[in-house]
């Protein structure tokens, strides 16, 4: 079905119809130039072609259909969401719109210029009206993690109800103890959306399914980028694929995931890859790639690399750690558990994050890379401070790494590829010198 069937729909959850259509036909034209046009697609990348032309279609329909049912809807910008409360109370948790430029004019009459483009382009999505899952949304989840965010409910939650909740930037005891009390808090505004208690069992159970769904993700990342000779999917792709978990329904999500994966896991044994022999492996750093920011992996697939990994919160953060739930018997073990598992969470807003750094040597070891990009938003300063840390640790271990600092305009397009072109060739060099000598 086209966005057309949904016009009712969209009008009634208070959409901008008109220009929702636009914005929509313009989003899905630049997928089809960056997507479909790529050789060798594997066949399980259809399910997520669909999926991209029902995005704002039959998913809506079916958010909106939940809620009718009084199950909650919550929209995010951060993966501290505690979302297996919010799917075990038979809801769905998504990402908001946050990745495109066309809504930043707007935003920009209450919020200043010189913020990330995330916060001005999701902001301005809201005074448009022009994302139909923050128009679906019972509230929209806050958190502290940046000043600029924790600014923004304020002026947000004049427009939609935004829940707060405050993330700790230290994980001191004391912080821990209180990060508890905050997931705790955000339980209870859940059972105040829903008009119930929510029972141990349901939260286990959505527990289950936002495992297994970070369960397939990590099969997709392994398949992407640890082994060495074979780069089975494009790094657009695999990104393309992470970005929709935060939209699609989970269940479904995670049963398509793994058939792709199966499907990878054949190229992978056939030595079937979607790139030429001795294409450079990058990893990417830093923040997250709100859909449709596909800038940096366009820019790095068009001129000659492949990107085999995301260690971003549309990535590898998301999906590195699981909540364990052995043992749990009851809800005060329950919350603690998850406690456990979100203050795994290396976002650059924590100090000290030095977790985050020994963990990207690790990665860049396990994939056997060639290079590293630092991909940061303009004006988000936790990242940007952070990158002369991580800098530094990979110049001492004599990592290659390019830092690029971008917004989400078309305007530096052409300086990206040509600063991407040089990297790339530096490393096709160091590459074929290594070979020279012998080793991998
Ligand atoms: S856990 S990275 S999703 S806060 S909004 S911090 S880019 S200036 S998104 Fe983030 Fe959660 Fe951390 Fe991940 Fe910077 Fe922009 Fe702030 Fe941002």
């Amino acid at each position: 079905m086209g966005i057309e069937e949904y016009k009712d729909l969209l009008s009634s959850i208070g959409v901008d119809v008109e220009k929702h259509a636009k914005m929509m036909s313009a989003g899905l034209e630049s997928y089809k130039k960056q997507f479909l046009s790529q050789p060798n697609r594997p066949k399980g990348m259809e399910y997520f072609d669909w999926f991209m032309s029902e995005i704002q279609g039959e998913r809506i329909a079916e958010i909106n259909r939940l809620r009718s049912q009084k199950k909650p809807a919550v929209g995010t910008f951060c993966i501290f969401v505690p979302e297996e409360i919010i799917v075990g109370a038979g809801g769905a948790c998504y990402g908001l719109c946050g990745g495109s430029p066309a809504t930043i004019p707007d935003a920009e009459s209450e919020l200043p210029r010189n913020i990330c483009p995330l916060i001005k382009s999701a902001h301005g999505f809201k005074l448009q009206r022009t994302c139909a899952y923050t128009q679906s949304s019972d509230f929209i989840y806050g958190e502290t993690t940046c000043e600029a965010k924790k600014k923004t409910w304020e002026i947000l939650n004049k427009h939609h109800p935004v829940h707060v909740m405050n993330i700790p930037h230290m994980k001191r005891e004391k912080d821990l103890k209180m990060w508890s009390e905050e997931i705790r808090e955000f339980k209870e505004h859940i059972e105040e959306v829903i008009g119930k208690k929510l029972t141990l069992e349901e939260m286990k159970n959505g527990t289950k399914i936002i495992n297994e769904k970070r369960d397939a993700l990590q099969r997709l990342d392994a398949l992407r980028g640890m082994n060495p000779d074979v780069i089975p999917i494009s790094g657009k792709d695999g990104l393309f694929i992470t970005q929709m978990g935060f939209l699609d329904d989970p269940v479904r999500y995670t049963q398509k995931v793994n058939q792709l994966c199966d499907e990878l896991d054949e190229r992978v044994k056939n030595k079937i890859s979607v790139f030429e022999k001795d294409t450079p492996r990058l990893m990417v750093l830093g923040t997250p790639f709100a859909p449709p920011n596909w800038k940096l992996h366009t820019a790095v697939e068009s001129t000659g690399g492949a990107i085999i990994n995301e260690e971003s919160c549309i990535g590898h953060r998301y999906y590195k750690d699981n909540v364990d739930l052995e043992n749990v018997e009851d809800e005060e073990t329950f919350i603690e558990r998850l406690m456990q598992r979100y203050s795994k969470v290396d976002c650059a807003c924590f100090t000290p994050n030095t977790p985050r750094i020994d963990k990207i040597l690790k990665m860049y070891k396990d994939r056997q890379v060639d290079g590293v990009i630092y991909y940061t938003l303009s004006f988000c300063h936790t990242y940007n401070v952070e990158a002369h840390l991580v800098t530094q640790a990979l110049e001492k271990e004599g990592i290659p790494c390019l830092v690029i600092e971008s917004d989400y305009s078309a305007e530096d397009i052409g300086q990206i590829k040509t600063r991407v072109e040089a990297f790339l060739e530096s490393l096709a060099f160091k590459k074929k010198a290594k070979k020279f000598k012998g080793i991998r």
